[in-house]
This record gives C-alpha cells, sequence and structure tokens, in this order.
C-alpha cells in the first residue's frame, strides 16, 4: 500500500491503462500536455517529473493542448489520446473550448484541471471564481455540458471510484468524449494510502458490438425492398475500421456512397460507387442520389445539418431510414430502423443476410456515371489558374496531386473545409482529417500537431485561413520543440472568405468580414477601400521559428510543396488567394435564418429565397 500523493496516484494510474481491440494492444495514454501554475505545479507537476515514463509534454496554450490530444485520438481511431493538465481559473476554462471540441466530435480526451482549495480557508485564492450562495462551485463546473463524465476529486481516496468510471467513458465508442476530473490544488499533494491493486496493468477491451438480430433481419428486408438506397458513411466507419468491409459491401449490392465530413475516406475517391461528398458541402453527384433515394443507409452518421443539407437533402416522399451506429442516440434518428452496433460487425452481418442482393444494374450505372461526371468536375476546377491571385480551388488541388499521397490533410474551419470536402480525392481512409464537429477555428495547427504525433511518418499538411491562424498559431512552436514537422499552408484572403460569402448571400453585403480600418466610424464590408491591415503572416510564422516560403503564384506554390518536402522542420507554405472566387454549391442548401424586417431590400430579397428553401425541410416520423 504505497503513500502516494493523489497526483501521484493518478499519474501512476493513468501509465497502467491499456485498451485492446481486434487482438491488438496500446497504452491509451500517449503522455500528459499541460501548462503549469500554481493550481497544477505542485501536484500533477511534481508526479510527472517523478513519474518520467508518463511523458510530460508542454504546450503554449490550454485550448491548443485538448485539440493536440482531439487531432491526436481522431487518428488513432479512439484507441489512443493524451491527459491534459492546466492550473486554476485561466488555465482551465482556456480548455473548455477544446473539451466541447472533443465531445461534440465523439473524442476521447482526458481533462485535468486544477481546481480551488477543499480546504477552502484561504478561498478567495488567486483566479478563483467566488460564488455567494455555494461553496463548491468553481469555474470548472463550466465543463459539465461539455464533458461526457464530470467528477471533482475533493478527497484522494475519491480517484479509486471515479478513475475506473472516467476509463470506461473514455473508451466507449458510444460515450466517448472529453472527460473532466477537476482537481483541487490542495488534494492533489494530498498523501494517501492507495491500494496496490488499482495501479495493476488494466486493459480495456474496445468491443463490436452487435445488433439486435431482429432488427438486422428486417434491415435486409427494407433493403430488398428499396430500389433507390444509398448508404451515408459517416465517422463510425472509418473510427470502426470498417472501410475494407463497406467496400466489399458495396461492391457486392452496389449501393453508391455518399461521405460526411468525418466519413470522407471511408471510399477511395476513384471507386465507382464514391458519389463523394454529401449534403450542403456535397458533390452533384451524391446530393441528386439523395434527393431521390427511397433508403439512407447512416452509418455512424450525426446527420448533422451539413449531412442532411438542413433536413432538405433527401426528398423522396416515401424514404425511410436504417441507421448503423454503436450510439443508440444516433441509431435512432429520422425515425430510423436502428442497428445498434459496431460498424464493422453489423455490415458484415448485414452481407451475409442480404446474400447476393444487388441493386438493379441501371441504378448502378447512374451512380457510376454521376461519379465520373463528378470527377470531371473536380479536375475541371483543379485547372483553374485564376489572376492575379490564385483560386483556393487550385491550390487545393496542387495540396492534393503534389502534396505525399500517402499524407494527411488536416483542416476545421473557414471556406476551406466546405471546398476541401468537395474537392478533395482522399487515397486512404486517414487522409481527410477535418474536424467539422465544431468547426473550431484554431484547431487546425494543434489539431494537425496531433495528427503528427500520432503517425509520425506521414507528411501532415495544415490547411489554415489567415483568421483560424491568427486565432492560434502557437502550436507552431511546440512542433519545432518536439520536432514534429508540420507543412502548414496559409491561404490569406484578409479576412474571412467564408462569413463574407455567407454575408453577401444573406444580404449583408460582407460587413465585419475583411481586414480593413473602419471608414466614417463604423467597419466597411464589400464597400471598404482595397487597402488591407498591414498585417505580415508570414513574418509572424518565421518569428516562430519556422521556415517560411512565401509564394505568389501557382507555380510558386506547386515549388513550395516540393521543397517542403524535403525540409525537416515545420514549413509553412504562405499565399494570398482570391477572396470572391468560390467553388460553387451543388443542389444543395444550409439553413442560415434572414432577418424576417429589415431596412436594407437586399436583405429582405434574401429573406424571400430562404423561405422558399426553407419550405423543403422535412420532418421524418
Ligand atoms: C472559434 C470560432 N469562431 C468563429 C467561427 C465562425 N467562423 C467560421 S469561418 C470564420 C472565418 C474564418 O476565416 P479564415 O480562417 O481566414 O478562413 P476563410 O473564411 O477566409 O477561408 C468564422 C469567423 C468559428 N468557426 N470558430
Ligand atoms: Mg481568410
Amino acid at each position: 500500500m504505497p503513500r502516494l500523493t493523489m497526483a501521484q496516484a493518478l499519474v501512476g494510474f493513468l501509465k497502467n491503462q491499456y485498451v485492446e481491440r481486434d487482438g491488438t494492444e496500446n497504452s491509451f495514454f500517449a503522455g500528459c500536455f499541460g501548462i503549469f501554475g500554481h493550481g497544477n505545479l505542485a501536484g500533477i507537476g511534481q508526479a510527472l517529473q517523478q513519474m518520467p515514463d508518463f511523458r510530460y509534454y508542454q504546450s503554449r496554450n490550454e485550448q491548443a493542448q485538448v485539440h493536440i490530444a482531439t487531432g491526436y485520438a481522431k487518428m488513432k481511431n479512439r484507441l489512443q489520446t493524451f491527459a491534459c493538465t492546466s492550473s486554476i481559473g485561466p488555465g482551465a476554462t482556456n480548455m473548455l473550448t477544446g473539451a466541447a471540441t472533443a465531445t461534440v466530435n465523439r473524442l476521447p480526451v482526458l481533462l485535468l484541471p486544477g481546481d480551488i482549495f477543499a480546504r477552502r480557508n484561504v478561498a478567495p485564492v488567486l483566479q478563483q471564481l467566488e460564488s455567494e450562495h455555494a461553496q463548491d462551485i468553481s469555474v470548472n463546473d463550466c465543463f459539465k455540458p461539455v464533458s461526457r463524465y464530470w467528477d471533482r476529486i475533493s478527497r484522494p481516496e475519491q480517484l479509486l471510484t471515479s478513475l475506473p468510471e472516467a476509463m470506461r467513458v473514455l473508451t466507449s465508442p458510444a460515450e466517448t468524449g472529453a472527460v473532466t476530473l477537476a482537481l483541487p490544488q490542495d488534494v492533489q499533494t494530498e498523501a494517501y494510502a492507495y491500494p496496490d491493486a488499482f495501479f495493476a496493468k488494466r486493459v480495456w477491451r474496445i468491443p463490436r458490438n452487435r445488433p439486435d438480430q431482429g432488427a438486422l433481419r428486417e434491415a435486409a428486408r427494407w433493403i430488398r425492398a428499396s430500389k433507390r438506397p444509398l448508404i451515408v458513411a459517416g465517422g463510425g466507419v472509418i473510427y470502426s475500421a470498417a472501410t475494407d468491409t463497406l467496400v466489399r459491401f458495396v461492391e457486392r449490392s452496389g449501393i453508391p456512397v455518399g461521405e460526411t465530413m468525418a466519413g470522407k475516406g471511408s471510399l477511395a475517391y476513384d471507386h465507382p460507387l464514391s458519389l463523394g461528398a454529401i449534403g450542403a458541402t456535397g458533390t452533384l453527384a451524391a446530393n441528386q442520389i439523395a434527393r431521390d433515394a427511397d433508403l439512407v443507409i447512416g452509418i455512424g452518421t450525426r446527420y448533422s445539418d451539413f449531412t442532411t443539407a438542413s433536413m432538405t437533402g433527401f426528398q423522396d416522399p416515401k424514404v425511410r431510414f436504417v441507421n448503423i451506429n454503436v450510439a443508440g442516440f444516433d441509431a435512432a434518428k429520422h425515425a430510423a430502423l436502428g442497428l445498434v452496433g459496431d460498424a464493422r460487425v453489423t455490415l458484415d452481418e448485414l452481407a451475409e443476410i442480404l446474400g447476393d442482393f444487388q441493386v438493379e444494374p441501371s441504378y448502378r450505372q447512374h451512380a457510376a456515371q454521376l461519379h465520373a461526371e463528378w470527377d470531371r468536375e473536380v479536375e475541371r476546377i483543379y485547372a483553374v489558374r485564376l489572376a492575379p491571385l490564385p483560386s483556393q480551388g487550385e491550390l487545393i488541388g496542387a495540396v492534393n496531386e503534389l502534396g505525399d499521397p500517402r499524407g494527411v490533410m488536416v483542416c476545421a474551419a473557414g471556406s476551406l473545409p466546405g471546398d476541401l470536402h468537395k474537392l478533395w480525392r482522399a487515397r486512404h481512409p486517414k487522409q481527410y482529417q477535418l474536424e467539422y464537429g465544431f468547426s473550431c477555428m484554431g484547431f487546425e495547427i494543434a489539431g494537425g500537431l496531433g495528427a503528427k504525433m500520432a503517425e509520425p511518418d506521414r507528411e501532415v499538411y495544415v490547411l489554415v485561413g489567415d483568421g483560424s491562424y491568427l486565432m492560434m498559431s502557437s502550436e507552431v512552436v511546440t512542433s519545432l520543440q518536439e520536432g514534429y514537422k508540420l507543412t502548414i499552408v496559409l491561404i490569406d484572403n484578409a479576412g474571412f472568405k467564408s462569413i463574407g460569402a455567407l454575408s453577401r448571400s444573406l444580404g449583408q453585403a460582407g460587413f465585419g468580414t475583411r481586414y480593413v480600418y473602419p471608414k466614417d466610424g463604423a467597419l466597411p464590408g464589400d464597400d471598404a477601400e482595397s487597402t488591407t491591415l498591414p498585417v505580415d503572416l508570414a513574418a509572424n510564422a518565421a518569428s516562430l521559428g519556422a521556415r517560411v516560403i512565401p509564394c505568389h503564384t501557382y507555380a510558386d506554390f506547386a515549388d513550395a510543396l516540393q521543397t517542403a518536402r524535403g525540409v525537416e522542420c515545420t514549413t509553412v507554405i504562405y499565399i494570398k488567394s482570391d477572396r470572391l472566387d468560390g467553388v460553387p454549391g451543388y443542389d444543395s442548401w444550409w439553413d442560415v435564418p434572414v432577418a424576417e424586417v429589415s431596412e436594407s431590400p437586399t436583405v429582405t430579397e434574401a429573406r424571400r429565397d430562404w423561405a422558399a428553401h426553407r419550405a423543403r425541410e422535412r420532418y421524418f416520423f
């Protein structure tokens, strides 16, 4: 029975947690990221120093460290992640956005914010938010809605019951997300005689649960009865490592596949049954098939509004849904026949019952033809050579074609995700790493670092806009400190191309979306003079220690991609791109409500347009 501080026991426990799936075992935590302050230095900080075999990594921003862990867990198909420690107060609340990002995306991260003294007598301590009506409230209570499990460790022995629960949730495919254990500063340092057994190696089996057999047979009947079935492949396909199974399933049945943001890469882009991206940022191929589908088989998808084109994507009056999902919550969506189970084993069992069922040859051919037409559209956009500033589509094409084909592309927010969803040609299931559950500006570089740490042998291309870069570029420094090379493609359009376009579509003329000086006491939009603010992001990146390759033209950019492959440290390829030229939408819509009354005729016009689209939104019962 070793006498250990609570923090020492915590670290001692974490380093002995393993997971196993399909016979492969690995430690669940790759280490601990953290920024020290008085709320964690003497507790967790001391424990990490004493136990160097649980590697400590320093980050620059507590939000970023959670993004690193999230990017890592995503790349690892949720089988491994990091713990993240912070001080109390602002260090802790900085992690909130990271926690929400992880939870929305169903990715495991363990957060260990320091907390106010359990002993209380010295309160208010530095950075403590006091409450007049309760003494057990701190800013860490804000983590409750963004965590899948939350606890405060007010006595050292509470770890004995809390940590196994934390692990159960983190390793549960259905429940995983951010887990938060708030650690009062004093309790972290208090000793207790923890039982030896608590530190024994523990292996958490990641189950491949099978669905209800009756539901499975019913699903097979629905599929056999359908004429125009469509698979919507979500992130669950990839996390379950079900991509090979999916290929076999669609080749045998002839059912075409549309992919969500998290599911892109489920089927290689050049498979004839791949319709590519589906929904608001979808391809013409996927959106046309979706519009007429009489059966939608959702696999591992949450059906976000981007996937359903704000509930306008599926227009067949009799369309129905079969949802394969580890989470009953998602399986039940859209009045579906739910197959609550692991994607891989469920697809295998479904294939067995379906036997040699196939869609009509004409339907398979129709899908293949739409696939080929879409491929030509991508080709067209890749080949645009816009002047004087290149288009975003051609830059995406360059990264896709000239970057390492084994590489990984990471992105999260701005106009890039929509363009990438349509245009990126995913050659392997882990190539397209989009954080689009929370679409959190600032995720890109930090999440990219996580992806690189998970797969150091792959080139990682972080695609980031100026807005996201300005929000969080700090982890360039961490990538240099730890020797993980990122190739960061920084696309500068002096503002928010995405929200600018949205603003114009809502009749608001780009108000507040550009980096320009105020005029007549207000920030202008599209009517601004062209002088933008004197911001030099290339110089900024160089000042952080990155190798920077400034580019002006497509040719420069293509050269830079080649050069970057030979560079060993984090490299920023900087280029300005046209802010108005955009990739079109393809029979899709996204519901962003427009002001019902306004003094602007363009807003009134946009409202009419919105109302017409809104009428196509559906409920499924
Ligand atoms: C943290 C956060 N704040 C606000 C938003 C809303 N938003 C989405 S895209 C965007 C602008 C992104 O600008 P930039 O990174 O330059 O990309 P661009 O739109 O120019 O391609 C904003 C403000 C967001 N997604 N995340
Ligand atoms: Mg921008």
